[in-house]
């Protein structure tokens, strides 16, 4: 009998999915699990898409799934969708029955909820990377709406940032988030088939070039693409080749760039473990909040005291 580690790594989809399930609880016992997992990992390719509602993200997604399993590769996709906060994932569950890779044995769709009323990405995100690395997913892919926290999150966990916009019916690149054109690795200008997308395409291309100069020394490049048809989808994969060959010639940029990416995944796990730790019924902090409201202590002193372990 296989524990749940050698099963995921044995490449068991149930206990794959099995194990998301248990991690996304918050069930600590996964830990164990993924200690393993994590150090079986580390050749995967993990690209983040990001981008509105609507502007084709999961088509693209579903054109790159295909185009990866004609070449032989093996493709995780995890949908991260904030509109599971109000329809309980169950628009999103649909979508994801109804894709034409649903039923293929070298792809593994997951749908996770986002986090909370600002739309982070699932905290269990960094863990099912950990599984579908380990069990030898050659691609993984994030799809997230960017909405509020969820495109910054996104940098956490992808190797190469794909931003998804459309022409928004004129050129105007200023109505790209603000803010959000630094994430980028790869700019996708998606549904080329609509009025405006060509100029707008420009417009962008330009703002790249006039923007700061990148660490790394690379040039986002702009791919036009129309998702429907599956046109542009070959410079996509060129333009995403192009950049993980600029990574491997110079490894300190992307040395850097998981360095940052292991510090926030890191900070994030002690953060909610403290939290979890400090906040449970019945604990010190519920028994001093009147203390604090009534003056006899301040907030301060009570944080402090938690940190050390006992109460103010
Ligand atoms: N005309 C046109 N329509 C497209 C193109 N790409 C996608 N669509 C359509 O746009 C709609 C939204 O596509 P999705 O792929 O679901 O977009 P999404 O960004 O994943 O949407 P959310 O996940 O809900 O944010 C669908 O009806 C697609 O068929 C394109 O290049 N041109
Ligand atoms: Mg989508």
């Amino acid at each position: 009998m296989l524990n749940p580690a050698e099963a995921v790594l044995a490449g068991d989809r149930r206990a794959a999915a099995r194990m998301l399930s248990r991690a996304e609880a918050g069930d600590e016992t996964v830990a164990e699990q993924l200690r393993v997992l994590w150090r079986a990992g580390g050749r995967a390719r993990i690209l983040g898409i990001t981008g509105p509602p609507g502007a084709g993200k999961s088509t693209i997604v579903d054109g790159m799934v295909a185009r990866l399993r004609q070449s032989g590769q093996r493709v995780a996709v995890i949908s991260v969708d904030p509109s599971s906060l109000l329809t309980g994932g169950a628009v999103l569950g649909d979508r994801i029955r109804m894709s034409r890779h649903s039923e293929d044995a070298g792809v593994f769709i997951r749908s996770m909820a986002a986090r909370g009323a600002l739309g982070g990405l699932a905290p269990a995100t960094g863990d099912a990377v950990t599984i579908f690395d380990a069990m030898g997913f050659e691609t993984i892919i994030i799809e997230t709406v960017g909405v509020g926290q969820s495109e910054m999150d996104i940098l956490s966990h992808a190797g190469a940032v794909l931003l998804l916009q459309t022409a928004h019916g004129g050129d105007d690149v200023q109505m790209v988030k603000a803010g959000i054109l630094e994430i980028a690795d790869i700019f996708v200008v998606n549904k080329s088939d609509s009025a405006g997308s060509d100029k707008f395409a420009r417009a962008l291309a330009e703002v790249v070039a006039h923007g700061a100069a990148r660490a790394d020394g690379w040039v986002p490049p702009v791919v036009q693409t129309i998702g429907v048809s599956g046109s542009g989808l070959a410079e996509l994969e060129g333009a995403i080749d192009a950049f993980f060959a600029r990574q491997v010639e110079s490894p300190e940029a992307a040395l850097e760039r998981r360095r940052r990416q292991v510090r926030a995944r890191v900070l994030a796990l002690a953060d909610a473990a403290l939290r979890r730790r400090l906040a449970q019924p019945g604990d010190a902090l519920e028994a001093r909040l009147d203390a604090v409201i009534a003056r006899e202590c301040d907030p301060h002193e009570l944080a402090a005291a938690l940190m050390q372990g006992g109460a103010a």
